[in-house]
C-alpha cells in the first residue's frame, strides 16, 4: 500500500497543483521527417534512428513521482516510452562506458552515471497518463529519471552519448548538484550546506 502523498515527498518538496512547466530557452519545433535519434561514444554499434524507427522499439510503462529542484513535486505519473536498457541493448556499450550524456535540442545536456541510467524506472518517454506529451513538456521525446531532480529529466532529447569519464551537463555546469538525489536534498553543488544565501544560487529563469 502506498503512503499518503505528503509522506512521499522528499525533504523540502511540496505537491504541485497540476503539472508546472519549467525549462530554459524556447520550445523547439518538431518534424517527424527530419527528427532523428543518435547514440554514440563508448558503444560497439553506434545508431542513428528515424522517428518511425524509434517509435517502433518495444515500449514500457512506468509509474513514478517527479521532483523539481524548485520544490514542486508531481506524484504518480504514468510514463510510456522506451527504456534506457533497451537502447543500451541496441548499441552494446563498451567495457569503458561508465557515464551517459543526454543531448537535447538547443544544446541542453544532462549527465548521469550509467548505473543511474540503467535503473529499471528510467525511460525516454513520449506520453504521460495516456496522452502524448505536450510540446512544452518535451514532445516528441524526453528522458525520465524518477530518482533524480527533474533537471536530469531532459526534454526534447535527440541523442545519448556513452562516455568513459563524467562531464557536467547544462545545469550541473551552473552550480546544480551532480548527483541530484531529492531524498538527500542534493540541490546545489555548493551553498546549501554552507548556508549560502539564496540570491547567490543559480536560478531556473
Ligand atoms: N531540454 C531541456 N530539458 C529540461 C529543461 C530545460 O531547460 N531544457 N529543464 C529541466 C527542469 S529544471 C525541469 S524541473 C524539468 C521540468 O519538466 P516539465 O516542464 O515537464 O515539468 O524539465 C527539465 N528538462
Ligand atoms: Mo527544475
Amino acid at each position: 500500500m502506498k503512503a499518503e502523498p505528503r509522506l512521499r515527498l522528499p525533504p523540502g518538496q511540496r505537491l504541485a497543483r497540476g503539472w508546472p512547466v519549467l525549462h530554459y530557452g524556447p520550445i523547439p519545433s518538431f518534424d517527424p521527417n527530419t527528427w532523428n535519434f543518435r547514440v554514440w561514444g563508448e558503444v560497439a554499434r553506434p545508431a542513428l534512428l528515424t522517428y518511425a524507427e524509434f517509435r517502433s522499439l518495444p515500449s514500457v510503462k512506468v509509474v513514478a513521482d517527479f521532483h523539481c529542484v524548485t520544490k514542486l513535486s508531481v506524484l504518480d505519473n504514468e510514463w510510456e516510452g522506451v527504456s534506457l536498457r533497451s537502447i543500451a541493448g541496441l548499441v552494446a556499450p563498451t567495457a569503458a562506458a561508465r557515464f551517459g550524456m543526454v543531448h537535447c535540442e538547443h544544446g541542453y545536456e544532462a549527465n548521469l552515471p550509467l548505473t543511474a541510467l540503467m535503473d529499471d524506472d528510467v525511460l525516454f518517454a513520449w506520453a504521460r497518463n495516456g496522452e502524448p506529451l505536450q510540446p512544452m513538456h518535451g514532445f516528441p521525446l524526453r528522458l525520465v529519471v524518477p530518482k533524480r531532480y527533474a533537471w536530469k529529466s531532459a526534454k526534447w532529447v535527440r541523442g545519448l552519448e556513452f562516455m568513459a569519464e563524467d562531464r557536467l551537463g547544462f545545469w550541473e555546469e551552473r552550480g546544480y548538484h551532480n548527483d541530484a538525489d531529492p531524498w538527500r536534498e542534493e540541490r546545489y553543488s555548493f551553498g546549501s550546506a554552507l548556508g549560502c544565501p539564496a540570491p547567490l544560487r543559480p536560478r531556473l529563469r
